[in-house]
């Protein structure tokens, strides 16, 4: 997969993109991650990328030079590139909520596009012309996308082929499921005097299948309520 990233700051992404799983997927060449500042689009001595809205109010918006200057320059062969056939991206808080079936769609494409939001938004006519997924990471408000973008790449690389090993498929498997985890507990089996549920130490696997069904169940209807309604809508039968 190959995953553009139109950015202010691009150098927000270094830490992030030199760590971990991320780091490991961009070596094994499972992904290819390019940040692309707007700023390099612009051609006045101010590298100006936002402007006051028409009819007033708060704040300045991204102006749409830079932005199709960035995608005419990604796909010169493909005029218009993005619009409809890429997927390309805009992170804000204006966006459909993104979660787990969202990313598993995301990591079945070729290549995404993630445009960062910035200031009060985005002048519209850049969403018209090339945004096929306007998304946000949750309900509180970032100072801009990149952190988001991170969420999203990281959600989205993870699950591509080779990213990791074959647990991570089974991990999602769980949470498509729609419960949490279970709780978890490693040696020693005594710490500063909390000690380990005995069941996990006995051998009967089937109890501890049992407890962990159990656990999960009291865990997501305490926490998340929502994924148990989730839960039982995707088990009913369609007609
Ligand atoms: Cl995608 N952008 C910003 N600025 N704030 C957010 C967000 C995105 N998602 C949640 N809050």
């Amino acid at each position: 997969m190959k995953i553009h990233i139109l950015t202010l700051f691009p150098g927000a992404f270094d830490s992030f993109l030199s760590h971990s799983i991320v780091k490991r997927a961009i070596e094994k060449r499972v992904v290819e991650v390019s940040v692309h500042n707007l700023r390099d689009f612009t051609h006045d001595r101010h590298r100006t990328c936002d402007d006051r809205p028409f009819g007033g109010g708060p704040g300045m918006l991204l102006k749409p030079e830079p932005i199709y200057e960035a995608v005419e320059k990604l796909f010169p062969q493909t005029p218009r590139a993005a619009r409809g056939k890429k997927r390309f991206i805009y992170l804000t808080p204006q966006g459909k909520r993104f979660d787990q079936k969202k990313a598993l769609e995301l990591s079945r494409e070729k290549e995404l596009v993630i445009l960062c939001g910035h200031y009060e938004g985005v002048d519209e006519r850049v969403i018209e012309e090339f945004v096929t997924d306007e998304v946000s990471i949750g309900d509180y408000v970032l100072t801009g996308g990149e952190p988001a973008a991170m969420v999203v790449t990281d959600a989205v690389v993870r699950l591509l082929k080779g990213a990791l090993g074959n647990d991570a498929s089974k991990e999602f498997e769980s949470f498509s499921g729609n419960l949490l985890e279970y709780p978890q507990y490693t040696r020693p089996a005594v710490f500063r005097g909390r000690k380990v549920p005995p069941v996990l130490l006995s051998g009967n696997h089937r109890a501890i299948e049992s407890w962990k069904k159990t656990q999960a169940a009291r865990r997501t209807k305490k926490r998340r309520p929502d994924l148990l309604k989730k839960k039982e809508k995707s088990r009913a039968p369609r007609d």
